[in-house]
C-alpha cells in the first residue's frame, strides 16, 4: 500500500515523499525581493517532498499585493537563488509558482499607476492587501480593471516564458507551477463570470482556455514539460470568479494538458481555504471524472490534491490511488517539520491567522520543531 512517506518521480522531479508544501502568500518580501527571512522559512520546511513557493509575480503588471515576491528583476532572482540554494543544501526540492493576478490588483501597485488588466473590464468584489507608509497593512477594494487588447496577449505569454526560463536558469528552481487557479488572470479568462470577450479568447470553452494553453506551451518550452506543473481550482469562488458549468470547462482543460507531458496537475478541491464540498453549477463537480479525463488523454503527471487535508484524509487519498501527492497549507505554516510530525504522530502546532499576511519573523520563522 502506498503511503504519504513513499518517494515519487513526477516528470523530472524526484521527490522523497508525497507531502507537498502548498503555495502560501505571506507578504514578507519588500520591493518584491525574498530576503533572509524567506531563506530561513523555506529551508526550515525542506523535508517536504516538494515545496511550492508562494505565488510570485511574472511581471510588474502581474503584481496585486504589497510585499509579494517577483521573478522579473535581477535582485528578485538573486533573492530566490539564495532560497533555492538553502533548500537544496537542506535536501529539499522547490518549484516557484508563476503568477499574474489580472484584475486582483490596485492602481498603486501597477506600472505608472494604471488600471489592472483582465479578460474583461469587470471589477472584482474582492480585496487586496496594501502596506501604508507607516508599515502597517490594510485590506482595500481591488481597482476597476481594463480588458486586455487581443494584441497584448502575446506579451503576457512572453512574460510567463521569460519568468519560467529565469526561474530555472538564474534562480535555480527545480521546476515551475503555473498559477491557473483562485480567480487570477488565467482563471479570469477561463470562467464565464469574468470573461465576456468577443474575440477568440472568449465565448466557447475552447476560446476561454486558449490563453491557458498558450501559457502552458510557452512555459514548458522554456522550463521543460517535466519541470512544469499547473494549479487549477474548478469551483472555488475565490476573488469573485465563477463558471456556469465548470465540469466541461475543466475537463477540456485537463484533456488538453494530457498530451503536454507535465510533471503534475495540482487541483484545489472545493472553495480554496474553505469548504471541500463547495460547488458551482447544477451538479456536484466530479474530481474523479477530471482525473480520468486527464489520464484518458494520455496524461501521466502526478495528481496533486489540496484543500483541508489532514493526515487521515491524505493517507486515504494516497492509499486509494485517488491522489499521488497531497499539499498542506496552514499545517506547513505552523509546522516546519510537518513530514516527521505526520510520520511519527506528533501533535501539531496550531497556525496563528493573525500573522499569515505581512509582518516579521513572528508567525513566519519562529514555529518550533518537535523535540
Ligand atoms: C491569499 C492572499 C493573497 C493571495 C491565492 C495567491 O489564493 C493567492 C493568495 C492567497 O492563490
Amino acid at each position: 500500500m502506498t503511503t504519504l512517506f513513499d518517494p515519487l518521480s513526477a516528470g523530472d522531479l524526484t521527490l522523497a515523499n508525497r507531502v507537498v508544501m502548498a503555495p502560501l502568500t505571506r507578504n514578507r518580501s519588500p520591493n518584491a525581493v525574498p530576503g533572509d527571512l524567506a531563506v530561513t522559512y523555506y529551508s526550515q520546511r525542506a523535508t517536504a517532498g516538494l515545496i511550492v513557493t508562494e505565488a510570485t509575480a511574472i511581471s510588474h503588471q502581474g503584481q496585486g499585493y504589497a510585499h509579494v515576491p517577483g521573478l522579473y528583476g535581477a535582485d528578485q532572482l538573486a533573492g530566490w537563488k539564495r532560497v533555492t540554494d538553502a533548500v537544496h543544501k537542506a535536501g529539499g526540492k522547490i518549484v516557484v509558482q508563476l503568477w499574474h493576478v489580472g484584475r486582483i490588483s490596485h492602481t498603486t501597485l501597477q506600472p505608472g499607476g494604471g488600471k489592472p488588466v483582465s479578460a474583461s473590464a469587470i471589477r472584482a468584489k474582492s480585496k487586496t492587501y496594501l502596506v501604508k507608509p507607516d508599515g502597517s497593512g490594510e485590506f482595500v477594494e481591488t481597482s476597476e480593471p481594463r480588458a486586455l487588447e487581443t494584441a497584448e496577449l502575446p506579451g503576457i505569454v512572453d512574460d510567463f516564458r521569460r519568468a519560467a526560463k529565469a526561474a530555472i536558469e538564474v534562480a535555480g528552481f527545480d521546476g515551475v507551477e503555473i498559477h491557473g487557479a483562485n480567480g487570477y488572470l488565467i482563471d479570469q479568462f477561463l470562467r464565464s463570470s469574468t470573461n465576456h470577450r468577443s474575440d477568440n479568447y472568449g465565448g466557447s470553452i475552447e476560446n476561454r482556455s486558449r490563453l491557458l494553453f498558450e501559457v502552458v506551451d510557452a512555459v514548458t518550452g522554456a522550463a521543460g514539460a517535466g519541470k512544469t506543473g499547473i494549479r487549477l481550482s474548478p469551483v472555488t469562488p475565490s476573488n469573485d470568479a465563477s463558471d456556469a458549468d465548470p465540469q466541461p470547462l475543466f475537463n477540456h482543460v485537463v484533456e488538453g494538458l494530457g498530451a503536454r507531458g507535465l510533471a503534475y496537475i495540482h487541483v484545489v478541491e472545493g472553495a480554496t481555504g474553505g469548504a471541500r464540498d463547495f460547488n458551482q453549477g447544477d451538479k456536484p463537480f466530479s474530481y474523479a471524472e477530471l482525473k480520468a479525463t486527464y489520464q484518458k488523454a494520455g496524461g501521466q503527471g502526478a495528481w496533486l490534491v489540496n484543500n483541508g487535508y489532514n493526515k487521515e484524509l491524505a493517507e486515504k487519498a494516497v492509499a486509494d490511488g485517488r491522489a499521488d501527492l497531497v499539499a498542506f497549507g496552514k499545517l506547513f505554516i505552523a509546522n516546519p517539520d510537518l513530514v516527521s510530525r505526520l510520520k511519527q504522530n506528533v501533535e501539531l502546532n496550531a497556525p496563528d491567522s493573525a500573522t499569515f499576511y505581512g509582518g516579521t519573523a513572528k508567525g513566519y520563522t519562529d514555529y518550533p520543531t518537535a523535540a
